[in-house]
């Protein structure tokens, strides 16, 4: 990528750096194949199918990518600029249309974000990301501990509340969690909070268990905001890979996800799963987390991404 790309984006190089696993694999594997004499040939057209399947891009996205190249020229791509060009166009077409940043409209008050997904996918730390993020954007965040199962939980953020003065609503360890998500909402709109994260639960006795809990949530929330919550984002562990994408569909189905946070992305060399979840769900990524200090969660934008993706 070009110095002049990395000054218009100063994190450029930290999203770079984070992708390299993923990436790298792609780009060095790519870059092996050409330039030949054969161009984007049958056999090719394989090996890089094999390897956008390593990095999780899943098999209907990479079906589609394959297909583009084939599109873009097949056999008359003979440089690795060509197809790292035509695979590009083919990214961006997938991940476009889910680039959908989340907007919080200044007359939605309390603008309610009820975070949702499995044990270590990084909920609680990436509500510590956001309610820092709105603190820049002098945005006032209150929490609710939710997450009432995990003897932890719910001190991870009362102890991050008060280090940086954000008000964090909470009541016992085992307590309902829909109660202590209804209180927070009612002193949010009584003190006139901008926004409110409500952390929750990724795990109970069952998962049926969680689901309820989730919907319950829901409910008590539309009784003082019929609005609320406004985002209910999924937050997933790229990590995890196409397991992943079976989280989504089963949180989706229970709970209705508007916005999606993928966290992870540093460390993980199956970070196509953000192809495969854009193009099998369509629903929208919002952030993307690329390590974990504050300015690690970045807002999700298909282009830097991608280039990020294939920098080499
Ligand atoms: N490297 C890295 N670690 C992350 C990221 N997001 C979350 N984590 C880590 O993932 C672990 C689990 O996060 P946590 O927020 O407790 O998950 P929760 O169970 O969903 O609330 C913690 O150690 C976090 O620091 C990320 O983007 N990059
Ligand atoms: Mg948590």
């Amino acid at each position: 990528m070009s110095a002049e790309t990395t000054e218009k984006r100063p994190l450029f190089g930290r999203m770079r750096q984070a992708l390299q696993r993923t990436g790298g694999a792609l780009v060095r594997g790519i870059s092996e194949l050409f330039p030949g004499q054969r161009g984007l040939d049958a056999l090719t057209l394989e090996e890089v199918e094999t390897l956008l399947l390593s990095a999780d891009v899943g098999v209907e996205a990479t079906e589609r990518l394959i297909t583009g190249l084939k599109q873009a020229g097949g056999g008359r791509l003979r440089e690795a600029e060509d197809v790292f060009a035509a695979l590009r166009a083919g990214m961006l077409k997938i991940l476009e249309p889910v680039s959908q940043p989340l907007l919080i409209p200044s007359r939605e008050k309390p603008f309610v974000i009820l975070m949702v997904g499995v044990n270590g996918a990084g909920k609680t730390t990436t509500i510590a990301k956001l309610a820092r993020r709105f603190q820049d954007d002098r945005l006032r965040p209150m929490l609710a501990a939710g997450d009432t199962f995990r003897a932890a939980a719910v001190e991870q953020l009362q102890v991050w509340g008060e280090r940086h003065q954000v008000p964090v609503v909470a009541q016992g360890t085992g307590a309902d969690s829909a109660s202590v998500v209804y209180d927070a909402l009612q002193s949010a709109m009584a003190r006139n909070y901008d926004v409110l994260l409500a952390d929750t639960a990724g795990r109970l006795h069952t998962q049926s268990n969680l689901m309820e809990e989730l919907k319950k949530i829901r409910r008590v929330m539309a009784k003082l905001d019929p609005d609320a919550p406004h985002e209910t984002m999924l937050v997933l562990d790229a990590g995890t890979g196409q397991n992943a994408l079976m989280q989504a569909r089963e949180f989706h189905a229970a709970v209705g996800v508007s916005g999606i946070t993928l966290t992870k992305l540093d460390g993980t060399a199956k970070g196509g799963i953000v192809l495969s979840i854009a193009y099998k769900l369509g629903l929208p990524i919002r952030f993307i987390g690329v390590g974990e200090q504050p300015q690690d969660l970045r807002p999700f934008d298909a282009e830097e991404f991608v280039d990020a993706l294939l920098a080499h």
